[in-house]
């Protein structure tokens, strides 16, 4: 189902890629509650197969659904859970159920993976409850990209009333925890009726943690589907949301310049996308941003930071779909794991004076000019788009979100200088790119404006912000 059970006045959650569950619970209480994020997804819980060098992609292999991984024990998870439901930050769990590990070896909870013979005792599975080994080469084959292997990885036999059992029980278990809901991995790669039958049987949401009586876990599968192959993203809408690679895929286009800011006036379904509330929306996911799953050379990440910092303002100030912020670690080649020591155990995030992270974590979401957009999202709230305004060129822009907050972009190889109407009451504002309100003054540009509405906005195509933004709770 589509409902992310946000707390009232939230609307965009991060992907804490890899982090462990001690770190996550200290961070959903020291900044993202503070900061206004909605919820957190979480790296695969279950254990995965130790892979040599460590790439983050084991955790992509199953063992078993015991709850031990890298990022931490099923208590520090569950304790995580808890702490973070209790300052409203919604816990998503990464789901791995299509498939098992592609190799023989020992998981992170100490368990066999027995692939040359398909016998994972921790579950247990064994041969008859995977499918025969075929591979996939033809995406316009649905059967074959849905019963053989993905990149050779065993598929799991989802008809069956056995595995199924196991996978209902694991996803149930969490939901005990307290999680709200799962990002279900490689759902292309499955039957949409055995999904249904799966997602049927999970128990409503855990009333301990927050939510109310009789909530549905929130659903959203990934499905990539850029056009062109036989499998579309409108087979799974009615199960949950779905991932949205177009958007990803088109933000990236537009804000690398190889497209004018004036044509997003109608982005949303007009690009086709799903329609809003199908969509789960993002600039870069933990695949793309480093050449793995789909979208190509148009996918921006923090290696190009102005342009990041752009498209992922206009994704949160633009009320369209589920919105998913990024939270990376630093990586020079696609394989790479995550910061870790000699013996393979992750090293946490340290933070800078400025709040930013150290130890080789990225930290996307600790970005002031992404986390300010976070509470430009929650200020403008229900409020419509209104004001669009572009110049000639096409690559300057600005739009409000009724009365409630105003952004303009610009992306033009010269300044903008222009008196715009900011649909804004009459005041001093605090940009929110390049600074915030502090007491009674703002620590980066202030925007003032008129009686009449309008604001004279100044912005150099050399700024280190391409961006500015102000808001009604950031008026002096
Ligand atoms: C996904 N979506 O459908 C994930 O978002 C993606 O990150 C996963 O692939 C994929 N499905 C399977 O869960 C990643 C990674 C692959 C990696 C797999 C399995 O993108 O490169 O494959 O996880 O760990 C790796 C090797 C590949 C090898 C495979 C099996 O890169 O060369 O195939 O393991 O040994 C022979
Ligand atoms: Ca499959």
């Amino acid at each position: 189902q589509r409902n992310p059970h946000w707390w009232s006045g939230r609307s965009a959650f991060v992907h804490l890629f890899e982090w462990k569950w001690n770190d996550i619970a200290n961070e959903c209480e020291n900044f993202l509650a503070p900061r206004g994020y909605a919820g957190v997804q979480i790296s695969p819980p279950n254990e995965n197969l130790v892979i040599s060098n460590r790439p983050w992609w084991e955790r992509y292999q199953p063992v078993s659904y015991i709850l031990t991984t890298r990022s931490g024990s099923r208590a520090e998870l569950a304790n995580m859970i808890s702490r973070c439901n209790a300052v409203g930050i919604r816990i998503i769990a990464d789901v791995v159920i299509n498939h098992m590990g592609a190799a023989n070896g020992i998981g992170t909870g100490g368990s066999t993976s027995d692939y040359n013979n398909l016998n994972f005792p921790a579950v247990p599975y064994s041969n008859n409850d995977f499918n025969p080994n075929c591979a996939i080469n033809n995406y316009n084959d649905p059967y074959q990209v849905r019963n053989c292997r993905l990149v050779g990885l065993p598929d799991l036999k989802l008809d069956s009333a056995w595995v199924r059992d196991k996978i209902v029980n694991y996803m149930n278990d969490l939901i005990s925890l307290g999680v709200a809901g799962f990002r279900v991995d490689a759902v292309k790669h499955m039957w949409p009726a055995d999904l249904q039958h799966i997602f049927n049987r999970l128990n409503n949401l855990n009333t301990a943690h927050g939510f109310p009586a009789n909530s549905r876990p929130f659903i959203t599968q990934e499905v990539i589907d850029l056009g062109g192959e036989a499998i579309s993203k409108n087979e799974y809408t009615h199960l949950g949301t779905v991932t949205e690679f177009r958007y990803s895929a088109e933000i990236g286009r537009v804000f690398n310049g190889r497209d004018l800011l004036k044509y997003l006036y109608n982005f949303g379904t007009a690009w086709g996308f799903l329609q809003s509330d199908y969509a789960l929306t993002f600039v870069d996911n933990h695949d793309n941003q480093r050449g793995h799953g789909a979208g190509g050379d148009n996918v921006l990440t923090y290696k190009n930071a102005k342009r990041y910092k752009m498209a992922t303002a206009f994704h949160l100030a633009w009320p369209f779909g589920i919105p998913r912020v990024m939270s990376s670690f630093a990586f020079n080649d696609g394989d790479q794991g995550p910061p870790a020591d000699g013996n393979g155990n992750l090293i946490s995030p340290g933070f800078n004076a400025d709040g930013s992270c150290t130890n080789g974590w990225v930290c996307e979401h600790r970005w002031r000019q992404i986390y300010n957009m976070i509470g430009f999202r929650n200020v403008a709230g229900t409020a419509a788009v209104a004001n669009w305004w572009e110049n000639g060129s096409g690559q300057q822009i600005a739009f409000s979100r009724g009365n409630r907050a105003f952004i303009a972009f610009n992306q033009d190889s010269s300044a903008l200088n222009s008196n715009i109407y900011t649909g804004l009451a009459a005041g001093t504002y605090c940009d929110i790119a390049s600074g915030a309100k502090s007491g009674s003054s703002c620590t980066g540009k202030s925007i003032v404006v008129g009686s009449n509405g309008y604001a004279q906005i100044n912005l150099g195509a050399g700024e280190t912000e391409g961006y500015v933004a102000i808001h009604v709770d950031a008026k002096l």
